[in-house]
């Protein structure tokens, strides 16, 4: 069987969990990181040098980085499906994959300074500026979603999954937000999905 490790509120963690939910794979998930600890023991540190979650083992085989979790478990059991076979098609999910970050990168002073930052203790106007950037890094999304389903066309792939991961938290907290009729569709279809509401459109902490 699979095992994860990763605390289930990481939304890097979230990104293998959906996949594996996705791909109907069975897995066990090993809390780790933050208040669970375990990231700086030397047996984990043998399989993470980086010492952040989360990390897979499949069978002996190791990987960390979330998104080299996501094309693996996709490449390996859903090829032509979630991994697009044709090489224009993977290329666009990459492409949005590798773009998630660029988003995370923007957004996380808006969801550590909200989420898991007391409120006396608030950069606001930090905040304020990063939320800017993000609202207008969404507009990138909404426009690269106009007239298509998913990322990379008409069917979910693996390209939704990370930026999938990164919406929710974006669309789940109280900020403002442009109006952005495309990625808001799109976010409504990712919530239809048994597998997103199971482990990433969970209450933010
Ligand atoms: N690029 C890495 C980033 C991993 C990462 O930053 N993980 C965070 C959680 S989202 C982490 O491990 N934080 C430290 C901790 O939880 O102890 C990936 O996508 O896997």
């Amino acid at each position: 069987m699979l095992k994860i490790w990763g605390r289930a509120n990481s939304v890097n963690v979230k990104k293998a969990l959906w996949c594996a939910e996705e791909l109907g794979l069975k897995y066990e998930r090993i809390d780790a990181g933050m208040q669970y600890g375990i990231v700086n023991t030397p047996e984990y540190r043998k399989m993470n040098p980086m010492g952040l979650v989360p990390t897979l083992e499949d069978e002996g085989f190791v990987l960390w980085e979330s998104h080299a979790i996501v094309r693996y478990l996709c490449a390996r059991h859903s090829a032509g499906k979630l991994w697009p076979a044709d090489p224009r098609q993977r290329a666009d999910a990459d492409r949005w994959m590798d773009w998630a970050f660029t988003f995370l990168n923007a957004f996380r002073p808006v969801f550590w300074g909200l989420v898991r930052t007391p409120p006396e203790k608030r950069d606001m106007a930090a905040i304020e500026e990063a939320r800017k950037k993000c609202a207008e890094l969404a507009g990138v999304l909404d426009g690269g979603l106009a007239g298509r389903r998913y990322v990379a066309g008409d069917a979910f792939t693996m390209g939704d999954i990370p930026v999938g991961c990164h919406m929710q938290l974006w669309m789940r907290l109280p900020i403002e937000r442009p109006q952005h009729p495309n990625l808001a569709a799109w976010f409504a279809r990712l919530c239809e999905r048994a597998a997103y509401r199971k482990v990433v459109d969970v209450p933010l902490s």
